[in-house]
């Protein structure tokens, strides 16, 4: 009964599409497309035009192609990749399924990649500045994707695997849509530590991916901490020797590191390493001997070790030649730099430190002692040409920073971080959200949706500091957890903060977002990511 009337449906829209070439926008028919009229788009572009009129995908014929017209062709390699991926996106069992030899109904046998400017950026790095934009639209015969640049094709070509469903016999399906799109945040991030635990290249890989799924662009790489030191170090290389897990099973080489630059690139993703120092930075004393504040207990030393030692001239001389290296590991123009969370309490134990407190006047101020370190630091990796991230407590303590320096906000409750915003842009500073998006934090129900209604630009400010806002990161911490867990607490949690930094500050139906978010959470299912579920119900193609 439900297959007759769906296929009735498709008819009346084919016979529909013959007659009047009409946009059904507001009064879609739900059947195929499920309860939201946006099917199972997520993050929701900016303006979307989706007609009930329904056409076939052939499995035989359908192409990704490039455009005539575009500025970019066959030589792109960025390009003829992502054209293979999204066919096994939307074809991943077999090309013959579900054709139509006689072209009984109308159908999409091409969709066209237009790059329409002169520079399709294609070898390039993504960077703050990448257009992301395109423009989709899908009609019969052909389907046609415009982009400014690279960038956007990639998101847009995300966007058109959304747009195909499957009709009641498996047979593949579009519906008449036109799509304008671009991203209301540039900086669109997620945090994996890989020093808490180890995380294989093949799950970061995967999770670039999904990332690239919920058009997300910045991975940030919080690779090292006090655990463990998995970078390989050319320059140090027993820091990783020393400071690593495992010397040889546990660390990213530099040709490691160089693929997931890559791969990375290949889908729009920047990569933001963070070393974090003064604090945070246990496995590094491992292998670089005195770069650690010596803790002592009463008149000794004790045997432990503090945040780095911001005393001595060999631990910036040690610290220029380690961010020298990095910053040309690394070619996103943006290093984050950490200076969260230290811990005051082994330089008050040490009587050289105490003496250098007194002779630079800093009284028992130790955040003072924690700015020039940091001031230090920020000199040396200017002189290295890279803009650079920090975590708030750095502007917290009162550092000076370069005007193009982002702070990353992560603490407090909902209050506290508004604040913080509003503190942080009124210095004119960019800003970074991450506090109500830490999905290491987990609990029992749908705590996607506390996310989901987080707003980077909710807080008291006016324009000018709203404009400051460049974004967000989900973060996940890896203390709880290693390549067992890490995907399914991601995602789609994730998903939710990857809507809020791309769509327009007007989509906040939790309903809506509900029913597109379980089709979405489906889809990386089907794509191979174990996402869990947001409730109740089940997936047409469960989890293999
Ligand atoms: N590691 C580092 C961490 C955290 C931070 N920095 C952290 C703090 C609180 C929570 C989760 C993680 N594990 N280097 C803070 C930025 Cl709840």
């Amino acid at each position: 009964m439900i297959a007759t009337l769906k296929f009735t449906t498709l008819l009346l829209a084919v016979v529909v599409c013959r007659a009047t070439q009409d946009y059904g926008y507001k009064d879609v028919e739900e059947p195929t497309l499920g309860d939201s009229q946006y099917g199972s788009l997520w993050p929701l572009p900016q303006k979307v035009q989706m007609s009930t009129v329904a056409f076939k995908l052939s499995g035989v014929s359908f192409q990704i192609v490039d455009a005539k017209e575009s500025s970019s062709g066959a030589s792109c390699s960025l390009l003829q990749n992502a054209y293979r991926r999204y066919d096994e996106y939307i074809f991943p069992i077999s090309r013959m399924q579900g054709q139509n030899k006689k072209k009984a109904f109308a159908s999409v046998s091409e969709l066209q990649v237009w790059i329409t400017s002169a520079d399709s950026e294609c070898d390039n790095y993504p960077s703050v500045t990448s257009d992301e934009s395109y423009e989709l639209s899908v009609d019969s015969p052909v389907a046609v994707l415009k982009a400014p640049k690279v960038w956007g094709a990639l998101r847009g070509l995300e966007t058109f695997s959304q747009l195909v469903y499957e009709d009641e016999y498996g047979a593949k399906s579009i519906n008449r849509t036109e799509i304008q799109d671009f991203p209301r945040f540039t900086h669109r991030g997620l945090l994996l530590d890989s020093s808490r635990h180890f995380l294989p290249i093949k799950v970061i890989l995967a999770n670039l991916e999904a990332m690239a799924w919920n058009k997300f662009n910045v991975f940030h790489w919080h690779i090292v901490d006090d655990p463990s030191f998995p970078y390989m170090s050319r320059t140090f290389p027993q820091l990783s020797q020393q400071g690593a897990y495992h010397p040889y099973t546990h660390v990213y080489t530099p040709s490691d590191v160089k693929m997931i630059i890559e791969f990375a690139r290949l889908r729009g993703i920047r990569v933001v390493s963070e070393f974090d120092t003064p604090g945070h930075t246990q496995s590094w004393g491992k292998g670089q001997k005195d770069l650690l504040t010596p803790c002592y207990s009463g008149a000794s030393p004790s045997g432990s070790f503090g945040p780095v030692n911001p005393i001595l001239n060999t631990t910036y001389d040690f610290m220029a030649m380690f961010f020298k290296e990095v910053s040309t590991v690394f070619p996103d123009a943006y290093i984050h730099l950490g200076g969260d969370e230290v811990d005051f309490s082994c330089w008050k134990s040490n009587p050289d430190i105490q003496k250098f407190m007194a002779q630079q006047g800093f009284g028992t101020d130790y955040s003072k002692l924690e700015s020039f370190y940091i001031q230090r630091l920020l000199d040396i990796v200017t002189t290295t040409n890279k803009g650079y991230m920090i975590w708030q407590e750095v502007i917290d303590n009162g550092v000076k920073l370069k005007a193009d320096t982002l702070i990353h906000v992560w603490k407090g409750n909902q209050q506290q971080y508004q604040a913080e915003m509003a503190r942080v842009t009124a210095s004119g500073y960019q800003a970074l959200l991450s506090t109500p998006w830490y999905l290491n934090r987990i609990s029992y129900g749908q705590d996607w949706q506390a996310a989901y209604k987080a707003d980077p630009q909710d807080f008291n400010g006016t324009d000018a500091q709203k404009k400051l806002v460049v974004g967000g990161e989900a973060c996940l911490w890896g203390e709880y957890v290693d390549a067992t867990n890490l995907t399914p607490r991601l995602w789609p949690r994730a998903s939710a903060v990857g809507e809020r930094l791309w769509s327009d500050k007007d989509v906040k139906d939790t309903n809506d977002a509900y029913s597109r978010l379980i089709q979405h959470r489906c889809r990386m299912v089907q794509r191979g990511i174990p996402a869990e579920p947001l409730f109740t119900g089940y997936c047409a193609h469960e989890y293999k």
